[in-house]
C-alpha cells in the first residue's frame, strides 16, 4: 500500500469507517477529502463503539496523522465536541491537522439548510440539516469563510459582517425567520478559533511532503457515489464529490499519486433521504433488513430505506472511480435469509439499458432485472477465512463480482476489526 482511496459505491453507510479503520493500521496518514458533519462513520474497536463525523477514522490509532482536507466543510462546534469526546474516551487527537483552506460551517448555514428543506415541501432532498449544502453554496458563490480567515480576527470580522448582513436579509425576507446577531456569532467563533488553532495548517504541503517521503496514505470517502454532486442521482445528492476523483481536489494531490481505489459495497442497498431507489424493498424483506441491520442514520437517527444489492449501481461506481477491488460489508446481516436477489441491470420500456440513466424520471421507472440466489441460513460472523464461508455465501459474493466486473478484496462479517476476511 502506498496511497489508497476507500470510497462508497452506493448511497452511503456501506461501512467505510470500518474498512478505513481496518486498513489504517498500516497507514501513516488518513485523510478526509469531502463532506462534513453530515457523515456518520461508526467504528467498533474491542467492543467499544466510536461515531465519527468530521474526524478521519484513523484517529482511533493514537497519534496517527489525520488530515481534514480543504474539500471538507468544517463545523467548528462539532469538530471541537468530537475532539473532546475522543479525549474523554482516551483517544489522543494530537495527530490531527485541519486544512487552512477548508470552508467553515456557520450557524446561518444550518438554519438555511432547514429553511430551504421546508420551503421545498414535497420536493425536499432529505438533507441531514447540518448546513452542508449552504456552506458549499457559499464556497461556489465565492463568499464563504475559510479556516484561514477564521484564524485572523480582522479578516474574519470583515467577512462575517458581509455574510451576516446578506444571510439575515435572506432569512428574514424570504423565509420570515429571525437573523443572527453579528457580535454574538463573532465572539462564539473567535473562541472556537483559539481552540482549533493548534491543528490548523497547510495540509496540502504536509500531505505532499509525506508522500514524497514514502508515507502510506489512506483517503477516507464520506457519503458515496450515488450522492456525488455531478454523478449521483441529482438533485437528490450531497454537495461534494465522494468519488475517487474528489480526492485530488479535496486533498490537494495530483492524480498520479493515487495507487489503489477500494470500493466499499454493502451486501444489500440502503439509502437515507429522498430520491429514486430501483431495488427498494417496501415489504417484509425490507423491514427485516432494516431491523436486523439496525439501519438508522448515525447522525439523524432516520430509518434508512433498504433494498436488494444493485449491481448496476456498483458497476457504475466502479467505472467512475476506477475501483481496483471491493470490500463487501455486512454480509452477516443476510445470514437468515432464505433467498437473495441481485439486480444485474435495468429495463426501461421493455428495453435493456446499457448506460446508467442520467434522467431521474427514467431511473424512477426502470424495472430491475434480478438474479435469484439461495441464502446460507447460518451465522458467519465468527468465520476468519474465505474458504470457510458457507458455499452459498461465497456464491453470493462471487455473483456480485461477476455482475459488477470488480474483484473482491475484503469480505466483512461483523463490525469488529477481527471480523474481516482478506482474500488472497
Ligand atoms: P446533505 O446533508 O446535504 O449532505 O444531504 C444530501 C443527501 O445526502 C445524504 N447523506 C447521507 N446519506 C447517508 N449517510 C449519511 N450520513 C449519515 C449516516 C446520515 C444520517 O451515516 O447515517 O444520519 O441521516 C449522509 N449524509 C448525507 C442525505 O440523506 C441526502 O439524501
Ligand atoms: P459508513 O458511513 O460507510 O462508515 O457506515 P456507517 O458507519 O454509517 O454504517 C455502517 C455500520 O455497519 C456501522 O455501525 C458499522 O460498525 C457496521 N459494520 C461495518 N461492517 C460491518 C459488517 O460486516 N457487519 C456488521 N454486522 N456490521 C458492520
Ligand atoms: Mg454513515
Amino acid at each position: 500500500m502506498s496511497s489508497v482511496v476507500v470510497m462508497g459505491t452506493q448511497w452511503g453507510d456501506e461501512g467505510k469507517g470500518k474498512i478505513v479503520d481496518y486498513l489504517a493500521e498500516k497507514a501513516d496518514v488518513v485523510v478526509r477529502y469531502q463532506g462534513g458533519s453530515n457523515a456518520g462513520h461508526t467504528v467498533v474497536v474491542n467492543g467499544q463503539e466510536f461515531k465519527l463525523r468530521l474526524l478521519p477514522s484513523g484517529i482511533l490509532y493514537n497519534g496517527k496523522m489525520c488530515i481534514v482536507g480543504n474539500g471538507v466543510v468544517v463545523d467548528p462546534q462539532v469538530m471541537l465536541e468530537e475532539i473532546q469526546g475522543m479525549k474523554a474516551k482516551g483517544v489522543d487527537a494530537s495527530g490531527l491537522k485541519i486544512s487552512n483552506r477548508a470552508h467553515v460551517v456557520m450557524p446561518y448555514h444550518r438554519l438555511l439548510d432547514e429553511a430551504e428543506e421546508k420551503y421545498r415541501g414535497d420536493n425536499k432532498i432529505g438533507t441531514t440539516k447540518r448546513g452542508i449544502g449552504p456552506c458549499y453554496m457559499d464556497q461556489n458563490a465565492r463568499t464563504g469563510i475559510r479556516v484561514v480567515d477564521l484564524m485572523d480576527e480582522e479578516e474574519f470580522s470583515e467577512k462575517l459582517k458581509i455574510n451576516i448582513a446578506a444571510k439575515n436579509h435572506l432569512l428574514q425576507a424570504v423565509y420570515g425567520l429571525e437573523g443572527f446577531d453579528y457580535e454574538a456569532v463573532k465572539q462564539e467563533y473567535l473562541a472556537y478559533a483559539e481552540e482549533l488553532r493548534p491543528y490548523v495548517t497547510d495540509t496540502m504541503c504536509v500531505l505532499n511532503e509525506a508522500l514524497d517521503a514514502g508515507a502510506k496514505v489512506l483517503f477516507e470517502g464520506a457519503q458515496a457515489t450515488m450522492l456525488d454532486l455531478d454523478h449521483g442521482t441529482y438533485p437528490y445528492v450531497t454537495s461534494s464529490h465522494p468519488i475517487a476523483g474528489g480526492v485530488c481536489v479535496g486533498a490537494g494531490i495530483g492524480p498520479t499519486r493515487i495507487n489503489t481505489v477500494v470500493g466499499v459495497v454493502k451486501a444489500y442497498t440502503t439509502r437515507v433521504g429522498e430520491g429514486p431507489f430501483p431495488t427498494e424493498l417496501l415489504d417484509a424483506d425490507g423491514d427485516y433488513i432494516r431491523n436486523q441491520g439496525r439501519e438508522f442514520g448515525t447522525v439523524t437517527g432516520r430509518p434508512r430505506r433498504c433494498g436488494w444489492l444493485d449491481a448496476a449501481v456498483v458497476r457504475y461506481a466502479g467505472l467512475l472511480s476506477g475501483i481496483n477491488y471491493m470490500a463487501i460489508t455486512r454480509l452477516d446481516i443476510l445470514d437468515q435469509m432464505k433467498t437473495l436477489k441481485i439486480c444485474t441491470g435495468y429495463k426501461y420500456k421493455g428495453q435493456l439499458l446499457k448506460e446508467f440513466p442520467a434522467s431521474l424520471k427514467v431511473l424512477g421507472q426502470v424495472e430491475p432485472i434480478y438474479q435469484e440466489l439461495p441464502g446460507w441460513e447460518q451465522p458467519i460472523s465468527g468465520i476468519k477465512r474465505y474458504e470457510d464461508l458457507p458455499v452459498n455465501a461465497r456464491r453470493y459474493v462471487e455473483a456480485i463480482s461477476e455482475a459488477t466486473g470488480i474483484k473482491i478484496g475484503i469480505v466483512s462479517v461483523g463490525p469488529g476489526r477481527e471480523q474481516t476476511i482478506i482474500l488472497k
